[in-house]
């Protein structure tokens, strides 16, 4: 309980705090984290694989499915503890989630370094696509719908790997980290790069990094303080 007190201490006093999210940010809300099996029809499919433009050529219905299932399940689910603590601190939030719930949280201006569900776009032209009302598909291929100015598929609007982090989201996230003096970084496996990299940014900046993971990552010998426990357990008690 020592360590939560210093953190909280720690959070209150800061001046430039950043706070930094993995999926494990969503997990107490329903939403399933990128390292869980994957339910239902997608289990046949590892995330890695599908989370790939290389995957979308080869089977666009497969994808495009998928990532509607995705969308549609998290209009079904709602904000956490976790979220609403961090809306209610004065940090600077940046992402590696697509989902929305940070923003339904209450937090304003998100970073999104992975992109988003709710952002489809072209996958020619890269006009934005407005999703027509349509009643939820379930699980399952579904053709994605063609592009209103070239009738090219539409793609969801996610960073894939392989495919570059938006330049602005990124350079905006490593000044933030780096001119922190906390960072907070919940619920994020640390695996993936270069996302990754922004609580070493902070650290090495001469900032404070604190963790809530109930889990040990490669991001532990970064942290002053590491706080293994879930996001929406640990984060309320470190709202002032
Ligand atoms: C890039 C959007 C280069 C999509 C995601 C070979 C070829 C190409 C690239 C690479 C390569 N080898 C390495 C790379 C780089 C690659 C990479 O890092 N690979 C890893 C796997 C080694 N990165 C990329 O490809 C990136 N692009 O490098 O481009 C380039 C340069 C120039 C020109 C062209 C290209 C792009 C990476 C972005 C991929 N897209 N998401 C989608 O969502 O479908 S990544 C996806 O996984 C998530 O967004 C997230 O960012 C990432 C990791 O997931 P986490 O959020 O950490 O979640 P995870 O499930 O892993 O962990 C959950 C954590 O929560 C756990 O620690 C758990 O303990 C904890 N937890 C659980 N419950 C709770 C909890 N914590 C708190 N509370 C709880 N209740
Ligand atoms: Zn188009």
């Amino acid at each position: 309980m020592e360590s939560m007190r210093e953190a909280a201490d720690l959070i209150a006093r800061a001046e430039r705090l950043v706070v930094f999210t993995g999926a494990g940010m969503s997990a107490e809300s329903g939403v399933p984290t990128f390292r869980d099996a994957l339910t239902g029809l997608w289990a046949r499919f590892d995330a890695q694989t599908l989370a790939t433009p290389e995957a979308y050529d080869r089977d666009p219905a497969l994808v495009w499915g998928w990532y509607e299932w995705r969308r549609e399940l998290v209009e079904r689910v709602s904000p956490n503890a976790g979220h609403e603590a961090v809306a209610a601190l004065p940090a600077t939030v940046i992402t590696q989630n697509v989902d929305d719930l940070h923003e339904r949280a209450g937090s304003p201006n998100v970073t999104h370094l992975h992109g988003s569900l709710f952002t489809p776009r072209c996958s020619s032209c890269g006009e934005p696509h407005r999703p027509r009302e349509q009643a939820p598909g379930g699980e399952g291929p579904r053709t994605p719908p063609g592009c209103e100015h070239c009738q090219s598929p539409v793609r969801p609007g996610v960073v894939w790997f392989g495919e570059q982090l938006p330049v602005d989201a990124l350079e905006g996230a490593v000044e933030a980290a780096a001119g922190s003096d906390v960072l907070i970084t919940v619920g994020t496996s640390g695996l993936v790069y270069p996302a990754a990299e922004i609580p070493q940014v902070a650290a090495r900046m001469g900032g404070t990094v604190i963790q809530v993971n109930p889990d040990s990552t490669p991001l532990d010998p970064f942290c002053a303080i590491n706080l293994r426990g879930a996001a929406a357990e640990v984060l309320p008690h470190l709202v002032p």
